[in-house]
């Protein structure tokens, strides 16, 4: 895997990079939408690659291992083979599924213990069997085994934690060095850094992290629930730490104004539920603002979703009809939604990259930032 940066900004740390995968190039920044159980929900490959214009996907390690389960997908032959996405696939670890969703999990001297929230069967995950799970699935980018905070968190917790994510991360590089890739392509893999909201905490684990020179690094444990001047101070802290030369992923962000501060911050890859989950919901990103199209006021408005943005959904069909599927529960409105708000973000994030080789980013980032927050 090779990364390579291609513009700096002059008035703060954003980048535009290539990272190149055997399942081809990424342009970073890059959004990458989130395809729990192998499938974006509500969008199609073809829409995922032609419409949005996607170039990375996630999946999770969690929901794959327990739902089809990794024998089904060993014998399809990695997960681009059994959903057709031929482009590079990261996997979540399980680290935080295992938090937020499973049931009567433990922490134990080998791994993690947890009941199926499927089915109830009990579980374990260690460093080493996650570590075989995402090369049986067919990542190209593989998470280490992690703990993700909670907060609030008080600093002794932090501290046992970040120190047995160090601990599992030195697992997961040993049996990543001794196994080889299930399916001829490269696997890299990516530690995550974790220290809550503690300065001293972070800064310990971004250097541990930065010493395990892996190919990309993730910051963890963000996006929790701490206030944003945090999220930042915690996300600029590590990124000057972390090497320039690699990509940087910043787990489960965000906004899209979030997006933008991060990227002026150093970051390059993101990832986050929410276009996806809130489009269910007829929450809808454009490039005016955030509209919740539920709201009486769209009831009679027969004007484009989002004219500026251009996307197929968003020139295509009017906010009056889209309202009138969300409310009706009509299964082609969480599409057309889902497909508003991820081509909304790569939208985004090409532009991010865009202004930073012209030498504009800063300036249009701020006023990228009030106008893309304001709900319409
Ligand atoms: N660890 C892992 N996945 C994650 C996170 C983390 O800390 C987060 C935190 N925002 C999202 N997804 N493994």
């Amino acid at each position: 895997m090779k990364f390579t940066l291609v513009a700096k900004d002059q008035q703060s740390s954003a980048r535009a990079g290539v990272l190149e995968t055997d399942h081809g190039k990424i342009q970073t920044p890059i959004f990458m939408p989130v395809g729990t159980a192998g499938s974006v929900k509500a969008v199609h490959q073809r829409e995922l690659e032609q419409d949005v214009q996607a170039q990375i996907i996630l999946g999770n390690t969690y929901h794959l291992y327990l739902r089809p389960g990794i024998e089904l997908l060993e014998k399809a032959g990695g997960l681009h083979q059994f959903n057709g996405w031929k482009k590079p696939i990261l996997t979540d670890s399980g680290g935080y599924q295992v938090y937020s969703l499973a049931e009567n999990r433990k922490i134990v001297e080998d791994g993690v213990t947890f009941k199926s929230h499927i089915d109830g069967s009990r579980h374990l995950f260690t460093p080493e069997s996650v570590m075989d799970i995402q090369r049986t699935i067919g990542a190209d980018i593989i998470m280490a085994f992690d703990e993700c905070t909670p907060y609030p968190c008080d600093y002794s917790y932090a501290k046992t934690s970040m120190e047995l994510t160090h601990q599992w991360l030195k697992r997961c590089v040993a049996r990543i060095n001794s196994t080889e890739p299930k399916y001829g392509y490269e696997q890299a893999l990516f530690p995550i850094v974790q220290g809550s909201v503690y300065k001293d905490l972070r800064e310990q684990s971004a250097e541990f992290i930065a010493s395990q020179n892996q190919q990309g690094n993730a910051i963890g444990g963000l996006s929790v629930g701490e206030p944003h001047e945090e999220m930042y101070a915690m996300t600029s802290l590590v990124c000057g730490i972390l090497p320039a030369g690699k990509p940087r992923y910043l787990m489960g962000v965000g906004t899209p104004e979030n997006i933008l501060e991060c990227i002026a911050l150093g970051v390059d890859m993101f990832d986050c539920v929410m276009p996806t989950r809130n489009a269910r919901n007829g929450m809808l990103f454009t490039t005016q603002g955030i509209i919740n199209i539920r709201n009486e006021k769209w009831k009679d408005d027969l004007s484009p979703i989002d004219e500026t943005l251009g996307g197929y959904a968003s020139t295509f069909y009017s906010k009056a009809y889209l309202r009138h599927l969300i409310i009706n529960k009509e299964i082609l409105g969480a599409q057309i939604a889902t497909l508003q708000n991820l081509t909304f973000y790569l939208w985004l994030v090409k532009e991010a990259r865009k202004q930073i080789e012209a030498g504009t980013f800063t300036g249009w980032k701020n006023q990228m930032v009030k106008k893309v927050s304001q709900r319409l």
